[in-house]
C-alpha cells in the first residue's frame, strides 16, 4: 500500500539534511516517514504519538482520509490558475468559510506570516482611509513575547533575540505592551494614532502563555472604545485546538456562532487563520473581516500567486467540514480537561514539573529547572524513545498538542508514557 517507502535509515536522512540544508532548525533526532491520525512512523517503522501536530497544523490528524481524497480529486482536475482568472472552487470556499466564522469577507493567502502581513496592511489602510489617521503615522499595538511569523516586518516587533537580531533595519509603526494586562492596554490605546491591536489569544511560542479568562473580552471592548481594530492571530489557537472553534469564542465549544457564545465571544474585527485551515495537507491561510474593513483593499493592492488557488480552496473546505462533523472542538475540550487533571495529579508529588497550563489540547508543562538547562530537551528525547513526540519551547517548557482526533483511551496511554518518562527525571 505504501509504495513511497523510504530507502534511507534515520542516520542517513539526518546526515543529508545536515550537509545540504540550511541549519535554521534543531529538530529532535527522529525521521518521520508516514502518518495516520494521531500516529507517525519513522523510517525504521517505529510508531509514535504525535504531540506537536506540526505546531497545530494537523488538528484533524495526519493524512485524514477525507482531506486526502479532496487533495487527490482536486489535484487531478485543477491546481492553480492565479487570481488573474476566476476559478470554480474559490467562491464556494469563500462562502463556506465566511459563514463558518461569521464574517462578511475573506482574503486567502498561504502561510501564517503572510496572513499576518495581510492583516497589518489591511489595518493600516483602514486607519488612513476610514479612521483618518495621518499618512504613515498609524501605530499597531503588539504584545510582549509575541510570535506572529518570520517576515522582516513581523520580526521587527518581536522581542526574541534569535528571531530578530541582525535582521534589521526594522519596520517602524509597532508599540509593544505587556500581555494579559488590561490597564497597560487601556493606557496604550489612549495614545495618538493607534490603528490596531494584534494579539494571540494564547501565546504559543511564549510557552502556551494563557491569559486571564476575561482578558480577550476586555481587550475587545477597549478597542471598541478607541475605534481600534482588534486583530486576533488564531493561526495556532484557532480551529478547535483550544476546545472552542476559536480561542476568542471563550468558554464555548460550538462550531457555529450560538447564543451562548454572546457572553464570552471576543469577536475580532480581523481574524487571522492558518495552519489547521488545511489540516496540514497544504499551506492555506486567511484573513477574515467585515465589508467596512475588507473593502478598503482594491484590485492590485494586495495578493499572492498561490493565494485562493482551487486546490487550497477545496482542501480548506474539507478541513473545516471535518472539524465540524467530527466535533473536534468538543473532543479537544473534554480531553484537555482530562489531560490537565491527570497532570495536576502527577505534579502534586513531582519535583521536576512545576505546573501544567493551557486550554483544550494546547497545553504545556513547566519544568522545574534553570531556563537554560537542557532538562526539557532531555525529557523530549526520552519521550521519543518511549514513543511520544513533543518539542521543548522557550524556558524549559514542553508543549503537548496532539491531533484533536485522539480518543480518551489513547490519551490515557499517552499520559502513562509522559508520567513514566517524567518519573525517570525526578531524581
Ligand atoms: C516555525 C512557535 C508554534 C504562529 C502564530 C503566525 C505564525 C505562527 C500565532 C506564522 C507560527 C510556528 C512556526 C514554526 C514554529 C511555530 C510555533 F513555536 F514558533 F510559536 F506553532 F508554536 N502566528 N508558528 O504560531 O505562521 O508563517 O509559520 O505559517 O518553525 O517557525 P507560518
Amino acid at each position: 500500500m505504501h509504495t513511497l517507502q523510504s530507502q534511507l535509515t534515520s542516520a542517513e536522512a539526518i546526515a543529508l539534511e545536515d550537509k545540504h540544508g540550511a541549519h535554521n532548525y534543531h529538530p529532535l533526532p527522529v525521521v518521520l516517514d508516514r502518518g495516520e491520525g494521531v500516529y507517525v512512523w519513522d523510517v525504521e517503522g517505529k510508531r509514535y504519538y504525535d504531540f506537536l501536530s506540526a505546531y497545530s497544523a494537523v488538528n484533524q490528524g495526519h493524512c485524514h482520509p477525507r482531506i486526502v481524497k479532496t487533495v487527490k480529486e482536486q489535484a487531478e482536475k485543477l491546481t492553480l490558475t492565479s487570481r488573474a482568472f476566476y476559478n470554480s472552487r474559490l467562491g464556494e470556499f469563500e462562502k463556506y468559510i465566511t459563514a463558518y466564522f461569521g464574517f462578511d469577507k475573506v482574503l486567502p493567502m498561504n502561510t501564517g506570516a503572510e496572513a499576518v502581513e495581510t492583516a497589518i496592511k489591511l489595518c493600516r489602510k483602514w486607519a488612513y482611509e476610514k479612521k483618518g489617521i495621518a499618512e504613515n503615522e498609524a501605530v499597531i499595538l503588539v504584545a510582549e513575547n509575541n510570535f506572529h511569523g518570520r517576515t522582516t516586518t513581523v520580526i521587527s516587533f518581536s522581542n526574541d533575540e534569535d528571531a530578530r537580531k541582525h535582521f534589521g533595519p526594522y519596520t517602524p509603526g509597532f508599540v509593544t505592551i505587556p500581555y494579559n494586562d488590561s490597564e497597560a492596554l487601556a493606557k496604550a490605546l489612549a495614545e495618538k494614532n493607534v490603528a490596531g491591536l494584534l494579539i494571540e489569544p494564547i501565546q504559543g511560542e511564549a510557552g502556551v502563555n494563557t491569559p486571564a479568562d476575561g482578558y480577550m473580552r476586555e481587550a475587545r471592548s477597549l478597542c471598541n472604545e478607541h475605534e481600534v481594530l482588534f486583530m486576533a492571530d488564531e493561526i495556532q489557537t484557532g480551529i478547535a485546538r483550544t476546545g472552542s472553534l476559536l480561542a476568542v469564542c471563550g468558554n464555548c465549544s460550538c462550531t457555529s456562532h450560538c447564543e451562548r457564545q454572546e457572553a464570552t465571544y471576543a469577536r475580532p474585527d480581523v481574524l487571522i487563520l492558518g495552519k489547521a485551515l488545511s489540516g496540514g495537507a497544504y499551506p492555506v491561510s486567511a484573513v477574515l473581516a467585515d465589508n467596512a474593513i475588507m473593502d478598503v483593499i482594491k484590485p492590485g493592492q494586495h495578493g499572492s500567486t498561490f493565494g485562493g488557488n482551487p486546490l487550497a480552496a477545496a482542501i480548506a473546505t474539507t478541513a473545516l467540514e471535518v472539524v465540524r462533523d467530527e466535533h473536534l472542538a468538543q473532543n479537544a475540550r473534554a480531553l484537555g480537561t482530562r489531560f490537565r487533571a491527570e497532570m495536576n495529579a502527577y505534579i502534586k508529588n513531582s519535583r521536576i514539573v512545576k505546573l501544567v497550563r493551557g486550554r483544550g489540547l494546547l497545553n504545556a508543562i513547566v519544568i522545574n529547572d534553570r531556563e537554560d538547562s537542557s532538562t526539557a530537551w532531555d525529557i523530549c528525547v526520552k519521550l521519543k524513545d518511549n514513543g511520544l513526540l513533543a518539542k521543548p519551547t522557550h524556558g524549559n517548557i514542553i508543549r503537548f498538542a496532539p491531533p484533536l482526533v485522539m480518543t480518551e483511551e489513547q490519551l490515557m496511554e499517552c499520559i502513562n508514557i509522559i508520567t513514566d518518562t517524567l518519573k525517570a527525571f525526578e531524581g
